[in-house]
């Protein structure tokens, strides 16, 4: 594995580098790891330090969270659909995304549900923030939480209600999945992979997290991603889990990489 570049390293260097949360499988970042990773395409892996002020990233990029894909002196990309539609111009193949212009989009609407404001993951992840939000100012992760609570609009009203909109879309997913395998086929949309499989596998992790086999990480981490509530785990269709594993048996970089 390469060694990950600092923001100051990284923000001299030509080619392609992606910037990621560093020790966390932080379902942006690891949506977007895959896609260059199935893609074949050489990239510098940059540090993003989750809840950070990130300073010297913000100083090179604009930016101060993750994901960022930055290629030569391009502008920054840092929402999934702009990383999704640069790894499908750097390297075509093999495709990720449809073709035909309907189903193109088809496959964004559905990689929202997941990755945009108040998708799975948004929603997901005011839920994580909640306990979070009783740290004592006193505690060293105080500043991190507040950060992020500021930066993803965390509010306990929202945080209360968001299993809700976690279980319409999971149910959305399965009658897709089922479709899908009534279809004769085996991937989420179509005949073949796409990003739309992809950006499952790794939102996937923020309710049923991968094995330490495949992916070490804190404990603490671990336990957060792991969603016990008993509505949303009985939304969660087990042969969606069963997809992900495969998708990263057969496509994906197994152990994960979670940087220094
Ligand atoms: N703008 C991104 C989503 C970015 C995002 O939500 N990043 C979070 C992932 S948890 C992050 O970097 N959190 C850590 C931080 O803000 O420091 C996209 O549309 O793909």
């Amino acid at each position: 594995m390469k060694r990950w570049l600092t923001p100051e390293e990284a923000r001299s260097r030509t080619g392609l580098r992606l910037v990621l949360t560093v020790s966390v499988p932080g379902p942006w970042s690891e949506a977007a790891k895959a896609l260059f990773h199935v893609k074949k395409i050489p990239h510098d892996r940059v540090i993003q330090e989750g809840g950070s002020e990130n300073e010297a990233l913000f100083d090179w990029t604009g930016e101060r969270n993750a994901p960022q894909a930055v290629f030569n002196q391009e502008t920054t990309r840092s929402g999934w659909r702009d990383i999704i539609e640069l790894a499908e111009r750097l390297e075509p193949h093999p495709a990720l995304c449809p073709k035909n212009a309907e189903a193109r989009e088809e496959m964004f609407d559905w990689i929202a549900l997941l990755a945009d404001e108040n998708g799975l993951g948004w929603q997901r992840r005011l839920m994580l923030l909640q306990p979070m939000m009783a740290l004592p100012e006193t505690h060293p992760g105080h500043q991190m939480v507040a950060n992020l609570a500021q930066r993803y609009g965390y509010d306990s009203t929202k945080a209360q209600e968001a299993s809700r909109p976690i279980i319409q879309i999971l149910k959305k997913f399965s009658l897709l999945f089922q479709k899908q395998r009534e279809a004769g086929h085996r991937y989420l949309l179509g005949e073949s992979l796409s990003a739309l499989d992809l950006y499952w596998a790794a939102f996937a992790a923020i309710i049923d997290p991968l094995p330490p086999s495949i992916c070490p990480m804190p404990d603490v981490i671990r336990a957060g991603y792991l969603c016990e509530d008993p509505d949303i785990r009985s939304a969660l269709d087990p042969r969606l889990l069963e997809h992900r594993t495969a998708l990263y048996q057969e496509w994906l970089e197994i152990p994960l990489d979670l940087g220094p």
